[in-house]
């Protein structure tokens, strides 16, 4: 079920949101971070998300970097979320841009798969996601909506049992909204989806 004005759509019993906002306000369950892959906070989402949560991001992220190294692209791995309204934050390292043809969508694809699948692990009912990779790692973003969007869908498909019951799109701009609000309907219309 589709729900066009609200920007809602339903399937089985998780609803999909694609909305525009700052991630950092949203209270949910976990949010989840575009990183890199030493967990060292940066510029963009991953910035405003260190800002707003404080030190104790850094201080769980410093520790999972003494454990394992860091986190290599395609993975994730879950912190606290310090003073931020998210209980979580999932950090998640996507793909630098490189032209298409170095396994880029692959690791977008597992980037969100392995997101989700934190979350279910953790029992989350709610989680909002960015649109992972396409700011400073250059990911067109009409391509990166289209990875997100089937791979996001087709998890919340397939993947049984699961708690979550909502999971949002939480886009920076109006420009980037519309573009993943596109790709879903197309996604909606070729599928003939049914929830
Ligand atoms: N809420 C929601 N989306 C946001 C926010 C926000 N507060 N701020 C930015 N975006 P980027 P990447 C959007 O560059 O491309 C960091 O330095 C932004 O408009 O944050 O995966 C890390 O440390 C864009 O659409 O992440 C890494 O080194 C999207 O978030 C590197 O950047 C992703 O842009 C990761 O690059």
């Amino acid at each position: 079920m589709y729900n066009a004005l609200m920007k809602k759509f339903l399937i089985k019993n998780c609803a999909l949101l694609l909305k525009q906002g700052d991630i950092t306000k949203e209270k949910v369950d976990a949010i989840v971070n575009a990183a890199n892959s030493m967990l060292a906070g940066g510029g963009g989402v991953d910035g405003a998300i260190h800002e707003a949560g404080g030190p104790m991001i850094e201080e769980e992220c410093r520790k999972i970097r003494e454990m394992q190294g860091g986190c290599p692209a395609g993975e994730a791995v879950i912190t606290p979320g310090g003073k931020l309204l998210a209980k979580y934050v999932i950090h998640t390292v996507g793909p630098v841009w490189q032209g298409g043809n170095a396994g880029e969508e692959e690791l977008l694809r597992s980037s969100y798969r392995n997101s989700l699948l934190l979350a279910v692990k953790s029992g989350l009912y709610f989680v909002s996601l960015p649109s992972i990779s396409t700011g400073s790692y250059g990911y067109p973003v009409d391509q990166a909506a289209r990875v997100a969007l089937t791979e996001v869908t087709g998890f919340l498909n397939k993947v049984r049992p699961y708690k979550l019951r909502q999971v949002s799109f939480v886009l920076f701009s109006e420009d980037i909204l519309n573009i993943y609000r596109t790709v879903l309907e197309d996604i909606v219309v070729r599928s003939n989806f049914q929830p």
